[in-house]
């Protein structure tokens, strides 16, 4: 990491509230401990579906954009599925349900009637579905770069420079990426598979602790060469 600069960068949200909202508390109490001239904090993307809280961990990460923090949200494949549903529902609606998209339906007050088609649901949810809302998920990037590290959802195309990686792998890529050993052109953090730990590996460093289930959410925090995590106890 640039001299003066700490990234504070945050695994799979999926609609854990209470648990994004308790490590923004640890972060905070972090940066209070060791005073740093800039922090970043990084949303490694997938905020919604499979947790409680969809609608209010979008809420609150607007809130969070809104103020003093210097924030950076990444785009998920759960976030671009969402905002897919809402503008071609018959494309993705049934990999949208299947994963965990009727729990965010439900949270804006919608839920699927019997023998209702992809399209008309999407037609309603899109009335209850706040303007905010799908500007933010507009603004979702797909990666962003920082010293030596390049922070992305899901992982890389090996061997593809990072100007040129694809949007689909950059957002949904697990099988040629994780056992790849291959020395990236920067050290890659992500999430989207779930780990039952954090870990640094030689090529990228991953923090998707499957919050939902574990009540554990966690973040890596970058300085220098230094490595480590702050976790919610789960
Ligand atoms: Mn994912």
């Amino acid at each position: 990491m640039p001299k003066g600069l700490r990234i504070y960068a945050i695994g799979d949200v999926h609609g854990c509230l209470k648990e994004l909202k308790a490590l923004i508390s640890l972060i905070d109490a972090d940066t209070r401990e060791r005073p740093v001239r800039n922090r970043e904090i990084v949303f490694l993307g997938d905020y919604v579906d499979r947790g409680p809280k969809n609608k209010g961990v979008i809420d609150y990460l607007i809130e969070l954009e809104a103020g003093k923090r210097k924030t950076v949200f990444l785009r998920g494949n759960h976030d671009e599925r969402l905002a897919r549903f809402l503008s071609e529902p018959e494309k993705v609606g049934a990999g949208f349900l299947r994963w965990g998209g009727d729990t965010t339906m439900r949270d804006y007050g919608i839920i699927m009637k019997d023998g209702e088609g992809y399209s008309a649901v999407s037609k309603r949810f899109q009335r209850k579905f706040p303007k905010s809302h799908k500007a933010f998920l507009r603004r979702l990037k797909y990666s962003h770069e920082v010293g030596d590290y390049f922070f992305v959802h899901a992982g890389i195309r090996p061997g593809v420079p990072l100007a040129k990686q694809k949007p689909s792998d950059l957002m949904w890529i697990r099988d040629e990426f994780l056992p790849s050993k291959r020395q990236h052109p920067k050290v890659i953090v992500h999430g989207h598979t779930p780990v039952s730990n954090p870990a640094v590996h030689s090529n990228r460093i991953e923090v998707d602790t499957r919050c939902y289930d574990t009540g554990r959410l966690t973040a890596v925090v970058l300085e220098g060469s230094e490595k480590r995590f702050i976790q919610t106890p789960g």
